[in-house]
């Protein structure tokens, strides 16, 4: 592995707390995600499932994990079967988990090959009432292309009508959104990571870079310091780019007195880093760019300090639009006549800050879990507010990564330059 991995004591520990939110008579099967093909004979990137990662730590595809912790037997509770390798695959694609190696990362004793899946699930069946599955399910995506989970679906309806087929989804979501210790220092050094790439970024941007070498800087980094690669998609949004939410183009040049909105984050041991930062591109803030920035920063700065436990995100989102609407207010973009027309309360101030005030991170960039489960000790969130101005070429985003802890939320972004001096000094250095 490129990247420094956890120890097994903490997937034991989280195998430990999804058995026990499991019903008697319940067999819950996890997979490895397929390796996902493009065209021809090119596949993407090995992405593994983070779901079947957070309960094994096995970073490969071709393997399942089936815990049946009533099973009448100690040899159907806790199973992993990992892809059998042979010459073949020696030659071509060279190291693959041998099985005490996979017994080492994953804490996970009973170790099988992957062609040994099928018949231990048709004994082991017939013992159990309820199947837990992992679909991938989000209520903002819509999964098109069957799972392992969704073809293991489809035989069990056929083959064992009278079983309960049961989402284990939602119990590992809401598992995962508080974080444990050693996740928390992963996603410090993903982040620390990203660090590394947005002070290369504010050593190297000129007038004139077109906006992917701004981005090509950013992923150098990423790869030099051990990441993956990025979490999502880089969006480098020079000027008026930056009202367009989701550029992720980056092919204009970034022109002397605009600034550039980068939202970027390095993938590092398969947990996300998620910043976003706007600068200047030829170093100094206009006195206009300044106000409009120094106005997300005081909004950005409230928000975190309602990152406390018991607290609600739909609320926060609301107090930030509070805030918001004053500071636009101030920067003359709305009127109270604008206000007071709104047909629905902060219509006016959506028009500027259009979309959410952050998400839950970890594994995934926009980590399972409900978003309307209550703040909670562990849980690592973004707080990403904005204000995007098209009439003016003005887009600014300002985004940190917080732990919330007993003493407060923690920044895992802590001395990233955030400033206007802070970065003005920074770009002049
Ligand atoms: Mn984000």
């Amino acid at each position: 592995m490129r990247y420094q991995t956890l120890p097994a004591d903490l997937y034991t520990r989280n195998r430990a707390k999804f058995t026990a939110a499991l019903p008697q008579g319940s067999l819950a099967v996890l997979y490895a995600n397929d390796l996902m093909p493009t065209n021809s004979d090119g596949h993407f990137r090995f992405q593994q499932n983070t779901n079947f990662f957070y309960l094994t730590g096995i970073d490969q595809e071709q393997c399942a994990l089936v815990l049946f912790p009533s099973g009448p037997r100690e040899r159907y509770r806790e199973v992993l079967f990992i892809r059998r390798s042979d010459e073949h695959a020696k030659l071509w694609e060279g190291w693959k988990y041998s099985p005490d190696e996979a017994r080492a990362a994953s804490g996970i004793r009973d170790v099988r090959y992957f062609d040994q899946l099928e018949d231990f699930l048709l004994s082991t069946l017939c013992f159990a009432d309820t199947v837990y599955l992992d679909f991938n399910e989000h209520d903002r995506n819509r999964i098109v292309y069957p799972t392992p989970a969704h073809r293991l679906a489809q035989r069990l309806q056929a083959e064992f009508p009278a079983h309960r087929i049961a989402r284990a989804n939602p119990i590992l979501g809401d598992l995962r959104l508080a974080k444990e210790p050693e996740e928390i220092a992963q996603m410090q050094r993903a982040a620390d990571i990203t660090g590394h790439a947005y002070r290369r970024v504010l050593q190297t941007l000129k007038p004139g870079m077109i906006e992917y070498q701004v981005e090509a800087e950013i992923l150098a980094e990423f790869l030099r310091h051990g990441a993956s690669g990025p979490a999502y998609e880089s969006i480098i949004a020079s000027g008026g780019n930056a009202c367009i939410l989701h550029y992720i183009m980056n092919d204009q040049p970034c022109q002397d007195g605009d600034l550039v909105l980068m939202d970027f984050g390095a993938q590092y041991g398969n947990y996300a880093a998620d910043l976003s930062r706007t600068i200047p591109v030829n170093g100094k803030f206009t006195p206009r760019q300044k106000a409009v920035y120094e106005a997300v920063l005081r909004v950005h700065n409230n928000a975190v300090q309602r990152l406390v436990p018991g607290a609600d995100s739909e609320a926060c989102h609301h107090a930030a639009l509070a805030d918001t609407e004053q500071e636009l207010l101030q920067l003359g973009l709305l009127t109270d006549a604008d206000i007071k027309a709104e047909k629905n309360r902060y219509d006016a101030t959506r028009k500027y800050f259009p979309h959410g005030l952050g998400h839950p991170l970890g594994l995934d960039t926009h980590d399972v879990g409900s978003r309307f489960a209550p703040y909670r000790l562990g849980g690592v969130f973004t707080i990403e507010p904005g204000i995007y101005i098209p009439q003016e070429g003005i887009g600014v985003r300002i985004e940190n990564d917080y732990v919330i802890t007993p003493d407060g939320p923690r920044n895992l972004m802590a001395g990233f330059p955030i400033t206007v001096e802070e970065i003005e000094a920074a770009m002049a250095s």
